[in-house]
């Protein structure tokens, strides 16, 4: 039987000492682990003066985690640099933040050609390897470089972008070429695989069989498929009913006093659609004044990639926003926005969601969007909140009974507020039976499985096919 080879960024270790991957996705990855053995293999997180490419191995239960140190350049050029200040941006269709700077991409290919120096003699003849993200674009032919003929398949968790977008960064082409050296590419949506397609066949003259979903490029062909993340939906539910999660909903009922609760909860950063969200939330209570204390907004955002400028830029933009708000509404008796910069254990989150009356989910660009997934998982059937979800995050597509608007629009935002509110008992169930199924359906084990059944069915790659 074939082991499994996860790679990602950072690992999750099966007793919790790394600190990197958490939630759904290490749950899924871990499990997958547990069931085929084998590695997870990923940066530690930590620095060193020197690159050694020493793997620390530590075995646990059902699978062993391999992680390396990287240098400060490193971490400089190919994390914050090319991964979060060039390809992030670019990804989720921001090119006014993307930078694009030749050391940046030196330090993203030397990286990968590191983590691949480091993995490829973990990996023996029958595994099956699977690469997580943007940030190891090119991992699978630094592999093939380097004599691995195993299957390799690769999921993007972020979106795919337009090709005239793609377009503008330099070396575009190149990076896209070395997706050929996978067997298997996964997308979130059908929209970030069709772009995926335009730029290989527009901008590369590749040649795209649909009926197979396999994209032809200089020799070699890629199998393409479209896989939407789940969560663990059983586990969520269950963690929504435990004690952490009970006494987190009697405090903010408490401290609702009787008031409907909006709900956000986002890692801080500019695709969340933050400022955008809290101008749709004011102009509710410009709108609709009769409503105004009614309601107010619990905004949870943990800061995240503090050493890059465009998120210390969101950070105080949206401190100078929520202030501003609350200073020209606020009475004595109420505050329209609690805004809190730090993260939640996750059944405490489940509380939350299931205590507030709307979950407000506006990202102006999502791969998937797991928060919007968890909110419905986490609310009462008998009496469930109201899920207002951006178009533009990839989870709409499958969530299509959530009031979906948007996030751009400042009246989108405040209309649906207000259908939320005045929306009946029976809608309500009837719109989140119809995503609680689904959630429960296509759960995180069901995108592994998916994933992983597909990556089996890839024909074994041939020496020659590969041998770039
Ligand atoms: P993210 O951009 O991180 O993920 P998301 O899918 O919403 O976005 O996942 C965030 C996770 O972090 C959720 O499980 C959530 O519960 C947790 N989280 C958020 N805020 C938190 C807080 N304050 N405290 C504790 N936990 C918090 C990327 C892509 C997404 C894609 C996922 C998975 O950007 O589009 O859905 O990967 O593929």
């Amino acid at each position: 039987m074939s082991r499994l080879i996860v790679i990602s960024n950072r690992v999750s270790a099966p007793d919790g000492s790394h600190s990197g991957a958490q939630g759904g996705l290490a749950v899924a990855l871990a499990s997958a682990l547990r069931e085929m053995g084998g590695i997870w293999f990923g940066w530690s997180g930590e620095q060193t003066d020197q690159f050694t490419g020493q793997v620390n191995l530590q075995r646990g239960d059902g699978y062993t985690t391999a992680t390396v140190d990287l240098e400060e350049q490193d971490v400089d050029e190919y994390y914050n640099g090319y991964a979060n200040r060039t390809l992030w941006p670019l990804f989720h269709y921001r090119i006014d933040l993307a930078e694009y700077e030749r050391g940046f991409a030196g330090g993203y290919q030397r990286v990968n050609e590191r983590f691949a120096d480091t993995v490829r003699p973990l990996i023996e003849a029958e595994d099956s390897v699977w690469i997580q993200d943007y940030h190891m674009i090119p991992l699978g032919h630094e592999l093939r470089k380097r004599g691995c003929q195993n299957r390799i398949g690769f999921f993007l968790h972020t979106p795919w972008p337009p090709r005239r977008l793609l377009a503008t960064l330099p070396e575009a082409r190149e990076l896209v070429e070395t997706l050929f050296a996978y067997d298997l590419i996964g997308f979130h949506t059908a929209e970030w695989l069709e772009s995926f397609c335009d730029f290989a066949r527009l901008e590369m003259g590749a040649d795209i069989d649909e009926e197979e979903g396999v994209v032809r490029f200089g020799g070699r062909s890629v199998r393409v498929i479209v896989c939407p993340i789940g969560i663990d939906a059983a586990e969520f539910r269950e963690m929504a009913d435990n004690d952490a999660a009970r006494d987190t909903y009697e405090q903010m009922r408490r401290s609702s006093v009787g008031r409907a609760m909006i709900v956000g909860v986002d890692r801080l950063d500019y695709s969340k659609g933050l400022e955008e969200r809290f101008a749709g939330y004011e102009r509710f209570l410009l709108e609709h004044p009769e409503e105004r204390k009614e309601v107010f907004l619990l905004q949870i955002a943990p800061p995240s990639r503090g050493t890059v400028e465009s998120y210390q830029r969101i950070r105080n933009a949206l401190e100078g926003v929520s202030g501003r708000i609350n200073g020209a509404h606020a009475d004595l008796d109420w505050v329209p926005i609690r805004y809190v910069n730090q993260g939640y254990p996750r059944d405490v989150l489940a509380g939350v969601y299931r205590a507030s009356r709307i979950g407000l989910v506006t990202p102006l660009r999502d791969g998937m969007n797991l928060v919007a997934k968890e909110y419905v998982a986490a609310q009462d059937p008998e009496d469930p909140g109201v899920l207002i979800l951006s178009r533009f995050a990839g989870a709409a597509v499958q969530m299509e009974s959530a009031l979906l608007v948007n996030p751009y629009s400042a009246e989108e935002i405040s209309d649906a507020i207000l259908r939320a509110l005045q929306m009946p008992k029976a809608e309500r169930i009837a719109r989140w039976r119809a995503m609680a199924e689904d959630i429960e359906k296509h759960d995180v084990l069901w995108w592994r499985a998916r994933f992983i059944d597909a990556l089996m069915a890839a024909p074994l790659p041939g020496g020659a096919a590969h041998a770039a």
